[in-house]
């Protein structure tokens, strides 16, 4: 488990997800409280060496956008194109779209010190919400390799949305072996159907350690 101990290791990394406009308030996604995570996330990255981001960037006719699935709605779901058919692909309003002032940055977010955008959810036909593995769960966004090149064991995630983008982070994290750790204060939820509570559990289950604060 990671504490403030360990922020300025060179073997561990602070990783900001989707702090984005469209995920904040007044954004085509807000995630409720979403801008209040910028604050304590500038305070964490004064404290971390290392600091990577992730950005949600869709092209305009992403499959995740229920405008692109004729007569669906915002929030249905629908089978997944690809891997697991068991699972299903939510269906999103339109968000985070390359280019766009919904895809960039919050503007307060201390950027200065990140050392790597990973853009993630490019391809129109697969979303990705993991900053490991695309949704089909074997589409590396390469992550994995510039952690194992840095020698980066030990990750932080902070961030939009807890029960989507930074849980399936989080979890492929700690399947790949890393030592993870969530720190709900930094993290705000979407919460679709008890989607919150059932990823606080997956991510325990998978050995994901989950905080309030570091
Ligand atoms: C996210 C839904 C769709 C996220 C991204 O960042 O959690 N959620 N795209
Ligand atoms: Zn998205």
């Amino acid at each position: 488990m990671i504490d403030l101990s360990h922020a300025a290791r060179a073997d561990t990394a602070l990783l900001v997800v989707d702090v984005q406009n469209d995920f904040c308030t007044g954004g085509a996604l807000a995630v409720e409280n979403g801008d209040r995570v910028v604050a304590p996330i500038n305070v964490l990255c004064g404290r971390f060496s290392n600091i990577i981001l992730t950005q949600d960037w869709h092209p305009a006719d992403h499959v995740s956008f229920a405008d692109n699935q004729p007569g669906k709605s915002p929030f249905d779901t629908i089978p997944l194109p690809h891997g697991d058919q068991t699972l299903r692909q939510t269906l999103w309003p339109i968000h985070c779209v390359q280019g766009t002032y919904g895809a960039e940055f919050h503007a307060d977010l201390d950027r200065t010190r990140a050392q790597l955008v990973v853009r993630k959810g490019f391809r129109a036909h697969i979303d990705s919400y993991s900053a490991f593995y695309e949704n089909d769960r074997s589409t590396a966004t390469g992550l994995h390799g510039y952690l194992k090149d840095r020698g980066i064991s030990k990750l932080a995630l902070v961030g939009l949305a807890t029960d989507f983008c930074v849980a399936w982070s989080a979890i492929d994290a700690a399947r790949l072996g890393l030592d993870t750790t969530v720190v709900l204060s930094a993290c705000a939820a979407i919460d679709l159907d008890g989607s919150l509570q059932a990823q606080l559990k997956t991510m325990q289950q998978a050995g994901v350690h989950v905080v309030d604060a570091l």
